[in-house]
């Protein structure tokens, strides 16, 4: 495996089937520094191409999943490096990647924390997880994606309080909001992420890639090109051999036994 300096990696779960993904700056709370970011992206480019995994894990520490972007590292910035650099280009490696990614959020998710978790498709949290996007004290905005997708999870009204006051929500407000899936003890939590994500590798690979494919058209596009885009896809898994074999199976009461086709 590649030697990382600000992550940790490792494959989970019984099936060995899980990719785990553990942000580890611990000092800096995870602030998500550039080269972290590249890291984890390679982590994940990495695990989206093997194919004995299912699914990926993004998890901090039960103090910080990651504060936000690394301010010092962006305190001299000025426009036109931002412009230059493509400022923070490294975060699409995360939403390109086909298989489910699921957060596991203990502590602090905060600014591109926050943001990064909901980059990923499912967000599980311990029960002293706080999520928040503070850009606004430090004089700027979320700028991964904090202003788009934070209303589409909890609603305008929720989703404005929380971007222009700066404050912290707890995972239990969280889960109300419909931010957070899950809520569960600080110490359960990764092992009912890796649980999750063991159920996800029970199916089809290839058609838990085309449902994580339809359920983002919901967020990235209008209704009625979302629904043309279900119904195409949702017609073309039964080109596949795993719906065939999927429906097969019900009907003869056993099984299904995917083979990734
Ligand atoms: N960047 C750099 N360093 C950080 C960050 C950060 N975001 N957050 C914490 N740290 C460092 C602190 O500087 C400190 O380091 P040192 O010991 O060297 O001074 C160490 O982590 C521990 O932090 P604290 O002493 O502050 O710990 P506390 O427990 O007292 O406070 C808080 C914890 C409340 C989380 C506090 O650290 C805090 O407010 N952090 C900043 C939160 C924030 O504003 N985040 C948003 C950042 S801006 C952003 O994400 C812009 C998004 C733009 C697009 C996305 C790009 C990724």
């Amino acid at each position: 495996a590649p030697a990382y300096e600000n992550i940790k990696i490792d494959v989970v779960g019984s099936k060995k089937n899980v990719g785990l993904i553990q942000l580890n700056r611990p000092k800096a709370l995870n602030a998500l520094c550039k080269p972290l970011f590249v890291e984890l992206g390679k982590a994940v480019t990495d695990f989206d191409s093997d194919n004995s995994i299912s699914a990926i894990i993004i998890t901090g520490n039960e103090k910080a999943f990651a504060a936000g972007a690394d301010i010092k590292e962006m305190q001299n910035n000025t426009y036109s490096d931002n412009v230059r650099a493509g400022f923070l280009r490294e975060w699409e490696d995360i939403s390109n990647c086909g298989k489910p990614i699921i957060a596991a959020v203990n502590g602090f998710a905060l600014g591109g924390g926050c943001e990064l978790a909901m980059l990923c498709d499912i967000i599980y949290a311990g029960e002293k997880a706080k999520f928040g996007q503070p850009e606004i004290n430090i004089g700027t905005i979320p700028g991964a994606g904090g202003t788009q997708r934070l209303p589409r999870y909890v609603g305008k009204s929720k989703a404005m309080e929380i971007v222009l006051t700066g404050n912290f929500i707890d995972a239990y407000e969280a889960e109300k909001m419909g931010l957070v899936s899950r809520v569960f003890p600080v110490e359960k939590l990764l092992e009912e992420t890796i649980k999750l994500a063991e159920r996800i590798g029970t199916h089809s690979p290839l058609i838990v890639k085309l449902a994580k494919q339809a359920v983002n058209q919901a967020y990235e596009t209008q209704l009625k090109a979302g629904l043309q885009f279900e119904k195409s896809i949702f017609y073309g898994t039964f080109a596949t051999a795993d719906r065939r074999e999927g429906m097969t199976a019900f009907v003869e009461k056993r099984s299904p036994n995917f083979k990734n086709e």
